[in-house]
């Protein structure tokens, strides 16, 4: 119980001491993927390819890929707009998501929506819901109504600095708390909201602080180390199993870029990106892989042009892919 601050050594943590070289590759790999894809849609965007707005999780790729990485197949994932990596963990394909930013019929919301609302029940997806902070409660019933048809099953969820200021922050973590709920909230602390800088936010010192308040485990983690992430994310769904309830998870890092592609982010110091620039969530993993063995040389290269490769194969499927008629505009909207 109590707040927990940074964690300190997980290196030794006997969590992480059972990740074998196939699970480093494959984190890396999605965290590599989450930021090519994006990166690929930002182009995208600019050529007027892509339907909707770009929002991008560049910086957020350890606490997207970590978290989820935790999961187990049975669980739930009810991922926000910087969460691809979340997606790509839980097994979406680059194509289908291609195609879903693209408008495409055999996207995700079949060519409806612009691009983010995106979820997959047969991946155990929940699309977001765009207003900010109502998630929470979904997430909480999705872990209540799991526990009602005697699954075992752990719900988990983000919410960004400024989505804490949302009344549905405090209903959702409270009813969790209360209920003893499996669930797992995550606060991507990526020091803004839009242009709202986190000292106009909140006064608390951290927003982990409050877990304090609901009776709840709340752990800070540096939202930039892949593994911090995933060794904490473990020890929640592992309690959240055991019937422990919910835990309160603060993964502080930086939103890299603008709140999306229309926005260039003209209000955050440059030294301060420049700053963060240096802890880089991808290159800091790629040190691990190289200290651990795991990357031989040209390793990293080959694993780059695969995920690359993986993308224009994606492209082309989505540009060759059928934009939805109009008349199906509305189906599959209402439930009969
Ligand atoms: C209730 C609500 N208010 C406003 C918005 C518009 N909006 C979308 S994202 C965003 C900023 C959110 O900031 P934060 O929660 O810190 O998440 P971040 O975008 O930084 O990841 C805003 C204001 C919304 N979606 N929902
Ligand atoms: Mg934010």
């Amino acid at each position: 119980m109590g707040t927990q601050k940074p964690r300190a050594a997980v290196a030794a943590d006997p969590i992480l001491e059972q990740l074998t070289e196939a699970d480093y590759l494959a984190i890396y790999r999605h965290m590599r993927m989450a930021r090519e894809f994006e990166n690929r849609i930002i182009k995208l965007y600019r050529q007027g390819k892509i339907v909707g707005g770009v929002y991008t999780g560049t910086g957020n790729e350890a606490t997207s890929v970590g978290s989820a990485f935790a999961l187990g197949k049975e669980d739930i994932l009810l991922p926000l707009h910087r969460d691809i990596g979340a997606h790509l963990v839980r097994g979406q394909t680059a194509r289908r998501l291609m195609c879903q930013y693209m408008g495409r019929r055999n996207g995700l919301t079949r060519g409806r929506d612009g691009n983010m609302h995106n979820g997959d029940h047969s991946l155990g997806i929940f699309a977001m819901v765009s207003h900010l902070g109502t998630m929470i409660p979904v997430a909480a019933g999705a872990a209540l109504g799991g526990r009602l048809l005697g699954k075992d099953l752990v719900s988990m969820n983000y919410i960004g600095d400024g989505g804490t200021s949302i009344g549905d922050f405090h209903e959702g973590l409270n009813f969790a708390a209360v209920m003893n709920l499996p669930m797992i909230l995550i606060i991507e602390n990526n020091q803004y909201a839009y242009s709202t800088p986190t000292h106009q936010q909140y006064a608390c010192a951290d927003l982990v602080d409050r877990a304090r308040g609901y009776g709840i485990p709340g752990v800070m983690v540096d939202g930039n180390d892949v593994l911090e992430v995933y060794a904490v994310a473990s020890q929640a769904v592992e309690r959240a199993r055991a019937g422990k309830g919910p835990t309160l998870i603060e993964s502080k890092s930086m939103r890299m870029r603008g709140h999306s592609e229309h926005d260039d982010h003209f209000y955050v110091p440059k030294d301060l990106l420049t700053d963060w620039e240096k802890k880089d969530p991808i290159r800091r993993f790629e040190k691990v892989l190289k200290e651990k063995g795991y990357i031989r040389e040209g390793k990293l290269e080959e694993m780059g042009k695969k995920v690359l490769d993986e993308l224009e194969e994606a492209v082309r499927f989505a540009e060759k892919s059928d934009f939805p008629e109009p008349h199906e505009a509305a189906e599959g909207v209402y439930a009969d």
